[in-house]
């Protein structure tokens, strides 16, 4: 068979299916840096965790919906797609005439695949606006509390996580790069939709050639590539806002901050330098303070501020930074430190948040919207920030605090998930089997029998995007590509627009849903559509067919270098940013209005519960960092080639420093049990001096594998991170994710560990 173009989040190639049904897969010839994840897809189509049929749990097919502990502990019972079909339309209508549509959660956060047509969550909100409205979720695990404090801040996050200073700039004008979470290169391999050519990797390169300063502040030394030989800071976790503070103090009593830019750019700094120094509280935020705190040494803080004060310097946040409790203290003290230094809207000045979280953050591709199909909008206006789905679940009535409102938690009677992995993705799985519970109906449509699967009573088996025709393109990217179909649908899977065509069929809505396309014609309709818009503005675009048949669509010439906030500094008032003072809020009024004890009216050093410096780590003296694997894209095809080949005796690989190993007896490739309060998990040693002393790091994504019922159920025998990590929001202001840290125990595990059982099928009853 011959080679057809594809593309995924991690990267555009063209593949074929070989003789033994395994996918031979070819990078784009234009990738200067193809992601090594790309062999992940080699057994992607006939892996045996692909969901050969649509199942039902025995329970709920015998019994009917309601409530269920038994949910993820049971068998489920093979039926055909007219059986599925017809008794999830009888639900749908139960739900909606006895409890309205509200008590339909269909947030279905996840990153799906690739492919605009195809996508998942698209063609599961269609439907469920269409059917009426469903209960919806906000934001990311991403960047959710970047999303939310930022408006507060510089009037919108669109610019910041999106508009960022490209690289060019960026290694043509800085001096210094002082990197919070560093850049990791694992990441940047990837961007939602797709990236055609990774041109991250070459200019973290050019960075290196150039010999630009870098200060990499890090738990973890390889946060950076070595050939940048960055200058390692390796801070004690969750402690980057203390040491962004002693940074800033460091400046004011040294007066090199930059009055004449707080003055014209900046609101509130007088209030933000009363905290540095100490005024109310008696604390000066000095280097010695913070010393005590990240455990670098006063002197080396002080050195970094003059360093920084006397050169061109850009400072990086990494998402993660806000992915922990009070993740919205580093971003804005990192940009009131950037207000200090005086430089932002400066070429190679200021700050940036995302490089080397995202492929596309930085990156000189075009920008601008590719084909994609239209939700419509959802009549219900009931939503939760999205990591709050366990405590929806299962505290329904109940109020919380959300960006200065009060909401309430709606009563949730069917859960609809298309396209994501909240058994990957959440924290305290244990806790979230729990509310899983409660519902009446969970329905999950994956191709595989991932974790969330196995908590359904409804598994509707989806193809994957090899198995069907789409086109995708990431932001960013330099190419629309056509994604052919490389091989037939696996067994009884359907496309998901096809098994919602077929729902909506049962519920009266499929005229409105498919408006009477097959799917080669919608995506014909929606290129043509975006043609018309694109040779309206005077660029040239190809036709549908000319397109399909060429396989890809070359978008028009990457914009020229960008600098964040050029345009307010050269001119504040006509750029006046959209908050209330029009300036950059070092100190918002807003914020402090809302009277939050975990986000206060400034950038602020608060304590959180799991840190190396508090009472916890008496119990758990060891930091967990659960960062984004560099071997798969969160949990998709953990049991693809690249992915396994890192598992250590089967299981996830967790890194140590060799003298935290040695006192608790552990050894390279021991199998070692990773326990706190909340669960345990299982996973593979490897030690490493590349991390600090008490911080272990284990990545996400290694599917959820508890022993069943009746035994230790709260272990997970191939180490998701998950399973440990605490439930918590980030704040009241924002209610993010705080996956990132947890603090652990860790022990060798002796005798004859529990196989890991997630690699094969649940159990599915054949009538
Ligand atoms: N502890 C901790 N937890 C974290 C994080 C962390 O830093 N620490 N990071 C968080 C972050 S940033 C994120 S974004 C989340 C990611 O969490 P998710 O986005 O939920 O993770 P994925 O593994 O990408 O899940 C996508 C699912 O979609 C399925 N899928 C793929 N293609 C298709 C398709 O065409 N149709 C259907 N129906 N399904 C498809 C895949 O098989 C997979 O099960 O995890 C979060 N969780
Ligand atoms: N290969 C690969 N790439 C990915 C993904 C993937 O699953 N696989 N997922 C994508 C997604 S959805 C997202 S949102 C982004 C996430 O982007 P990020 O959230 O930025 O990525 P992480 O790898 O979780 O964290 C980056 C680094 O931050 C460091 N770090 C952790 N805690 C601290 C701390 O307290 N202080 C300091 N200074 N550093 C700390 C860790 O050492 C870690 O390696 O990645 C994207 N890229
Ligand atoms: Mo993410």
């Amino acid at each position: 068979m011959s080679l057809r173009p594809s593309t995924s989040h991690w990267g555009a190639f063209s593949a074929a299916v070989n003789a033994d049904g395994r996918v031979r897969v070819v990078p784009h010839p234009e990738d200067p840096a193809p992601a090594p994840m790309l062999g992940n897809l080699t057994d992607t189509l006939h892996h045996p965790t692909r969901v050969a049929t649509p199942a039902i749990r025995r329970g709920w097919l015998e019994c009917g919906p309601g409530p269920d502990p038994a949910r993820g502990h049971e068998e489920f019972v093979a039926v055909s797609w007219d059986e599925a079909l017809d008794l999830l339309a009888t639900e749908y209508r139960r739900i909606r005439d006895e409890h309205g549509n509200q008590a339909i959660f269909g947030g279905s956060y996840g990153w799906a695949s690739a492919g605009r047509f195809h996508h998942a969550q698209s063609q599961l909100h269609r439907f469920l606006t269409m059917f009426g409205g469903f209960t919806s979720s906000r934001n990311t695990y991403s960047n959710g509390t970047s999303t939310v404090v930022l408006p507060h801040i510089v009037g919108g996050a669109t610019d910041v996580l999106r508009n960022g200073s490209s690289w060019p700039t960026i290694v043509a004008n800085t001096d210094l790069l002082v990197a919070f979470g560093g850049v990791p290169q694992k990441n940047v391999f990837v961007t939602p939709g797709g990236v055609t050519r990774h041109h991250t990797p070459g200019f973290l390169a050019q960075l290196g050639e150039k010999g630009v300063d870098v200060a990499l502040i890090s738990p973890l030394r390889n946060d950076i590539p070595a050939s940048l030989n960055a200058r390692w800071y390796p801070i004690r976790p969750a402690t980057d806002t203390a040491l962004m503070l002693a940074l800033a103090h460091t400046l004011v009593v040294k007066g090199l901050h930059d009055n004449a830019f707080l003055d014209r750019y900046c609101a509130g700094y007088e209030e933000f330098e009363r905290y540095l120094l100490g005024v109310d509280d008696g604390v000066p935020k000095n280097a010695a303070w913070a010393s005590a705190i990240t455990e670098l040494p006063a002197a080396d803080i002080v050195a970094l501020a003059r360093r920084m004060a006397s050169v061109r310097t850009f400072i990086t946040i990494t998402w993660s930074l806000q992915r922990i409790e009070h993740g919205e203290q580093p971003v804005w003290a990192a940009i009131a430190l950037a207000a200090m230094l005086g430089q932002i809207g400066l070429p190679g000045g200021g700050f940036g948040h995302g490089y080397g979280s995202m492929g596309d953050t930085g990156d000189i591709g075009p920008d601008f919207r590719v084909p994609y199909l239209s939700s419509g909008i959802n009549p219900v206006r009931e939503f939760i920030p999205v990591a709050r789905i366990a405590d929806m679940l299962l505290h329904p009535g109940t109020s919380y605090d959300y960006d200065g409102t009060v909401r309430t938690y709606p009563e949730i009677r069917l859960v609809h998930w298309a396209g994501g992995n909240p058994f990957h993705h959440h924290q305290d799985l244990n806790r979230l089997r729990t509310a899983f519970a409660r519902p009446d109906t969970v329905v999950v449509q994956d191709p595989y029998w991932t974790a969330t699967a196995r908590h359904a009573d409804f598994v509707l088996p989806a193809t994957v995007s090899l198995e069907r025709e789409d086109f995708g393109s990431g932001r960013r990217d330099t190419h629309l590509i056509a994604m052919h179909r490389v091989a037939e649908p696996f067994a009884k899977a359907r496309d998901d627009h096809e098994i919602l065509a077929g729902l909506a069929a049962r519920l009266g809505i499929e005229e409105r849903f498919t408006e009477g396309r097959s799917p080669r014609a919608w995506l014909e309709h929606l290129y043509e559509s975006w043609r018309k818009q694109l040779l309206d503005k005077g660029f040239d675009v190809p036709s549908f067919v000319d397109f399909w048949w060429t396989g890809e669509y070359r978008l028009p010439a990457p914009q020229a270098d960008r600098t964040l906030f050029a345009d307010f500094r050269s001119d504040p008032v006509a750029h006046r940013l959209p908050t209330p003072s029009g300036k950059i809020e070092i100190a918002s009024a807003r914020v402090r209005a809302f009277g939050y004890d975990d986000c206060p009216g400034h950038p602020a050093w608060i304590e959180p519960s799991e840190w190396l410096g508090g009472p916890r780590a008496a119990r758990f003296p060891l930091q967990l960092i659960a960062n984004q694997p560099s071997t798969r894209l969160h949990s998709q095809l953990d049991g693809g080639a690249v992915s396994q080949a890192a598992k250590v005796t089967g299981r996830e690989a967790i890194r140590m420093h060799p003298d935290d190993a040695r006192p608790r007896g552990i050894a390279e490739g021991n199998v070692v049990r990773v326990v706190n309060d909340r669960g345990s998990l299982l996973a593979g040693a490897v030690l490493s001096t590349e991390l600090r002393q008490g911080v272990v790091q284990l990545p996400t994504g290694a599917w959820f594998d508890p022993l069943p019922q009746g035994s230790d159920a709260a272990l997970c025998v191939h180490g998701n991170p998950n399973v440990l990590t605490a439930d918590l929001p980030t704040s009241r202001l924002s209610q993010g994710c705080t996956g990132q840290h947890v603090l652990v125990e860790i022990e060798r595990y002796d005798g004859t560990p529990p196989p890991v059982t997630i690699d094969r099928p649940p159990r599915v009853i054949r009538r």
